[in-house]
């Protein structure tokens, strides 16, 4: 045990002192810690906390679709996707991290699987880029940074990336809902969506505090006198 934990200690310091890498967090993952049940919030690996947001409608849940697996709120219309009745999911990093995809799925212009209009959704930030939100569109719009686009055609459930979607903003937090179209809530034809991934770098000061956090951790996990065992 030992010299597991010492094993770990010396990753850890390696970490705290190499360049950030890159994280991605999936559906999967969020599903993994959610043990394929839901909660009104969980927290994964690297200090990353998913919620149902300030709104807290519906527990979250991870569902497949149409072989699509997608972090949605449960509540409304439909339990596998973000609807427009309110509600929000919300990612919450413990130190600033710059986002550098994000994966959207269950997401349709006007005419496809039964929706009438091109849905619409809205992501806010506490960085400076999506502050007082941005929209993304299934007509392909985007009124954050980078790109925004969809390489399947829709035959994989309206999978949609955005790249580099905050430019160089750091950030803390992610709010996602569904815009509600025409004002009318919980139509599953008006706007909806789930998340399917995103992917993020660490901000160097915080990569090594992360680290340091870790250690922490790592050293108050280190086995205790055995004074007591009998
Ligand atoms: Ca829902
Ligand atoms: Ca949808």
């Amino acid at each position: 045990m030992r010299m597991f934990s010492l094993c770990v200690m010396g990753t850890l310091v390696l970490l705290v002192a190499g360049p950030a890498t890159a994280i991605t967090i999936t559906a999967s993952d969020v599903n993994a810690a959610l043990g394929g049940g839901t909660n009104d919030e969980v927290t994964l690996m690297n200090g990353i906390t998913i919620s149902t947001g300030p709104e807290d409608i519906g527990d979250l849940r991870v569902a497949t679709n149409g072989g699509l697996m997608g972090v949605s709120a449960d509540a409304g219309f439909l339990s596998d996707e973000i609807d427009s009745i309110g509600e929000t999911v919300m990612v919450s990093f413990e130190s600033p991290v710059r986002v550098t995809s994000i994966v959207i799925g269950l997401f349709f212009p006007a005419g496809v699987q039964m929706d009438l209009r091109d849905e619409r959704g809205i992501v806010m930030t506490n960085g400076s880029a999506c502050s007082s939100g941005c929209t993304f569109s299934a007509s392909g719009s985007w009124t954050g940074q980078g790109s925004f686009g969809t390489s399947d055609d829709f035959g994989g459930f309206g999978e949609w990336t955005l790249n580099n979607p905050f430019g160089d903003s750091e950030l803390t937090e992610m709010v996602f809902m569904a815009d509600r179209i025409g004002g009318i809530p919980g139509d599953s034809r008006n706007s909806d969506f789930a998340i399917v991934a995103f992917t993020l770098v660490p901000e160097p000061a915080s990569s090594a505090l992360l680290g340091l956090g870790l250690l922490g951790l790592a050293v108050a996990r280190r086995p205790r006198s055995r004074t007591t065992r009998r």
